[in-house]
């Protein structure tokens, strides 16, 4: 399927994550080391601001073919043609943001607990994401990790294709794949490795191993 394609490996981006390094340089040589998505996750910008960068970042992205999918906001991913929009479960309501969308739109929503998983079980949502897998930094304001039990789980009840993010490296990438996860979603793994180019290589690596094994 397209999409399992897509969410190989998944790049969530951060600027703060970038250490003072071009954010758009970060992006280009990820995508040139095997960066199959990208999410522009914007927490603070307003909304002209957002939009500019969205479309500069979907600019650069074209050229390579690689997805962009816009972070919460429906109307900045309308607004620049994005292959879709992720969200959580204090976002806009699933049903609500389908049917703003025009059908081939990707859709990703963020799962954090059994019940969450089995209640998407019923909508037509491209891929969910377990979040987080591990605690991590990045993001504090989450629920207990699912850890790779209940990765395990969610392999075995849910028919969407699971991306999961938090805490992924190069040392548990190919673990979670083996246990069920179709890809791998990073911020910190690429956006502040000294390499994002080298970074994202290795991740591939990891990922094919998985694959394979
Ligand atoms: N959602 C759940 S964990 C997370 C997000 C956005 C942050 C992931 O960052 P990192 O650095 O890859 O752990
Ligand atoms: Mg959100």
């Amino acid at each position: 399927m397209e999409i399992e394609k897509h969410i190989q490996l998944y790049l969530v981006t951060d600027e703060k994550a970038c250490l003072g390094r071009d954010f758009f340089w970060v992006v280009e040589e990820a995508v040139k080391g095997g960066v199959t998505m990208v999410q522009l996750r914007e927490k603070e910008l307003g909304t002209r601001a957002f939009i500019e960068k969205g479309k500069r970042l979907k600019d650069l992205l074209d050229m390579y073919g690689v997805p962009l999918i816009i972070n919460d906001r429906v109307d900045v991913a309308l607004a620049i043609d994005a292959a879709g929009v992720h969200v959580g479960q204090s976002d806009m309501p699933f049903a609500i943001l389908k049917n703003l969308l025009p059908p081939e739109k990707i859709t990703g929503l963020s799962v954090e607990s059994k019940w969450q998983v089995q209640e998407a079980e019923d909508w037509n949502v491209s891929y969910i994401a377990a979040s987080p897998l591990f605690s991590t930094p990045s993001k504090t304001d989450t629920e207990s990790p699912w850890g790779m039990s209940g990765l395990r789980w969610m392999r075995d009840n849910t028919h969407h294709p699971v991306v999961v993010i938090g805490g992924l490296s190069e040392t548990n990438t190919k673990q979670a794949i083996t246990n069920g996860a179709k890809g791998i979603a990073v911020i910190s793994a690429i956006c502040s490795a000294p390499s994002p180019y080298e970074a994202a290589q290795n991740l591939r690596a990891r990922i094919v191993a998985g694959v394979q094994s």
